[in-house]
């Protein structure tokens, strides 16, 4: 009985309103996870689903004067379908709690324990945060509010069931310490280990007084709490009393990715109900970091949620999929700005990714007629080759630790150095000098290391992978990860130039700082021609020790290097700039900046608030004049 299939879940959401980008972050997040594992043909079950009872929705349907399935089941249907599908989200099975496969196990579970002893009807007086269901008590709350969000606490006395958490802290701890991958990111490990030696209290896990949600078995007055209910998920979703042999098959799972502020519910009670139901623990309760506004989380009831419809109506799947995996090492806190959004698209998927593809497949079409030549390896050095298998095993490394952001930034490290060879090959001149060997192996290169990144890609992004294969003159989809090793695919592919893949996004129009200035006074066309505008590629680019404005890059301007100091250090970092073409004032007089001769500058434009440096929009030779 192997457990032989990968099981992820998320947690499941509550329906009170509709989800915002951090609930996005988290879907994204496991379903690339998911992706990646079934690529590597491994069987994979990946459950989402709506957590849907509890005071909270009852109060909020009452407010909207509907039931409280009236009231969920169209925000349910609107995760489902726009809001899941549109992000591509892969999941094997939706689950609700409302569902009846649910409520027959949560049962099940509540007599069982009961049966045992584990859990007993006592009278439960304290606290309870209503927006986070949870209860407290007095000592723990902090200036008489919720220690986990803040808000004002309710005064509760009724009767209530009781789980018996004290009886298996001690085996809890002992797990936790001996298996160190079980909490993580490490440091809610502590956390938790802290919370467990503070001194369990047995949990109330039933309420009176409110109709939303399931009876406990035999006794109608109480419903059972939303938290044991809703945890008791992953176990339904597995198959388990209803399908065994399923259940065998595909429990314990191997990960469930949570927001860390529910770590507590997933690395403490739920292990306890499973220890009390003799079951085995999940290998890995992950713990991500939140999504901020400014300082502040970003939630439902703040104020500040940002709809993840609207992005992707403007900026589409990709690009959202792409900046929610890409931009925060995954684990930490990180904040929200469209501008980062905007930023993020631009400079790696239309400039790196998109220019790659786009020059690729120009020069393919232009010296070798759109036929992908063949590697004749003697002559190869082996750069891109000896890079993609790099990259090929630290992704690979990197899913397995979680850190995805860490996977793409090797995939996109690998982009770039493709672009920065295509400079050092300079594959015009190859053509040039008849160096038809040299050609070839080159553009084989280039055109292998995107279909490799159209693998590496697969589990991330929904429509690229296949828009650069079919720019690529590949019409079959990806199937496994192996695909993405060098030499894979034979030469001989007819490419076909397309449109770029992603647009570069135009900034929003209303730009508060934009310095509208007054037109500056005519000029001779001889004045303007007194200024030698010349095309240059950066060679090196580094930060100028003791400023915070200044880099020093070295350009070549198709006749020699120079050294040009320039103030863009808070809008470039050094190695982003490598590769790059830029333009020059040639002819400008050297002058010192902190010691270093600087010969010329840099043209780049600015509204006031963010700077681009200016470029070819195609890529042209070193020294091309500007005019
Ligand atoms: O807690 N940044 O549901 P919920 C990152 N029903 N992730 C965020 C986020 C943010 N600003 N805001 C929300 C519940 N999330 C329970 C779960 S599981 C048995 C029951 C994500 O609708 C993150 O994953 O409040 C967080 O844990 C989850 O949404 C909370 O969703």
């Amino acid at each position: 009985m192997g457990q032989s299939v990968w099981y992820i879940t998320t947690p499941i959401y509550y329906p009170s309103d509709n989800l915002h980008i951090g609930h996005a972050y988290t879907t994204v997040a496991a379903d690339a996870l998911a992706r990646f594992h079934r690529l590597k043909g491994e069987a994979v079950l990946f459950v989402t689903g709506t957590d849907e009872h509890g005071q909270k929705i009852q109060r909020k349907a009452e407010a909207a004067q509907m039931t409280p399935l009236e009231f969920v089941t169209p925000i349910v249907q609107y995760i489902q379908d726009p809001l899941w599908k549109r992000l591509g989200i892969s999941y094997d099975d939706f689950i609700r709690t409302t569902e009846d496969r649910h409520r027959q196990v949560v049962q099940a579970i509540f007599a069982r324990l009961q049966q045992q002893g584990d859990i007993y009807k006592g009278i439960y007086e304290g606290w309870y945060c209503v927006p986070d269901e949870s209860y407290w008590t007095e000592s723990k709350l902090v200036d008489g509010k919720c220690p986990d969000c803040g808000r004002p606490v309710e005064r509760v006395r009724q009767e209530s069931y009781f789980f018996r958490l004290s009886r298996y802290q001690d085996r809890l701890r002992e797990h936790i310490v001996s298996h160190p991958d079980f909490i993580q990111p490490t440091s809610r490990q502590h956390e938790m280990l802290n919370f467990i030696d503070a001194g369990l209290e047995d949990l109330s896990v039933s309420r009176t007084g409110i109709q939303w949600g399931i009876p406990v078995p035999g006794d109608p007055d109480h419903v059972i709490y939303v938290w044991f209910d809703a945890l008791t998920n992953y176990l339904t979703a597995a198959g388990y009393l209803s399908d065994m042999r399923r259940f065998q098959a595909v429990w314990p799972a191997n990960v469930h990715l949570v927001g860390k502020e529910i770590v507590r519910f997933h690395a403490v009670i739920w292990p306890i109900m499973l220890l009390a139901l003799d079951l085995p623990l999940p290998e890995r309760v992950f713990g991500h970091g939140w999504l901020l506004i400014g300082q502040s989380k970003m939630g439902k009831s703040l104020g500040n949620a940002v709809d993840p419809i609207a992005l992707l109506d403007r900026y589409g799947t990709d690009a959202v999929r792409y900046y929610l995996l890409r931009e925060v090492p995954f684990g930490a806190d990180g904040s929200y700005t469209e501008d980062s959004l905007i930023l993020r698209t631009n400079v790696d998927l239309a400039n790196d990714l998109g220019n790659l593809l786009s020059r690729t497949t120009a020069m393919i079409h232009r010296f070798s007629q759109d036929t992908v030549p063949s590697l004749v390896s003697a002559a190869d050095d082996g750069v891109l080759a000896q890079l993609a298998a790099e990259v090929y095993r630290e992704v690979d490394e990197a899913i397995e630790a979680l850190a995805i952001s860490d996977a793409l930034a090797a995939v996109f490290r690998l982009v770039r150095r493709a672009n920065k060879y295509i400079d050092e090959e300079k594959p015009w001149d190859l053509a040039r000098q008849g160096d038809q060997v040299r050609l070839g192996n080159v553009l084989y290169g280039l055109w292998e290391t995107l279909r490799i990144v159209s693998v590496l890609l697969t589990p991330f992004l929904i429509e690229t992978p296949a828009r650069i294969r079919y720019q690529l003159g590949i019409d079959e989809p990806v199937r496994h990860y192996r695909e993405a090793i060098f030499g894979f695919d034979p030469a001989g592919r007819q490419v076909r130039r397309g449109a770029p893949i992603f647009p570069r996004i135009e900034p929003k129009p209303a730009m508060a700082g934009v310095e509208h200035q007054e037109n500056a006074p005519p000029i001779s066309i001889e004045a303007f021609q007194a200024l030698d505008l010349r095309v240059a590629t950066v060679r090196a680019a580094s930060v100028v020790e003791g400023t915070d404005k200044l880099l020093r890059l070295t350009v070549d301007d198709g006749v020699r290097e120079r050294t040009i100091v320039s103030g863009i250090r808070q809008h470039y970092a050094p190695d982003d700039l490598v590769g790059q073409q830029v333009v020059i004032v040639a002819n400008l007089k050297p002058s010192k900046f902190r010691g270093i001769l600087s010969e010329g500058m840099l043209l780049a434009a600015s509204d006031g608030e963010r700077l681009s440096l200016v470029a070819p929009i195609s890529h042209v030779k070193e020294g091309a004049r500007v005019k």
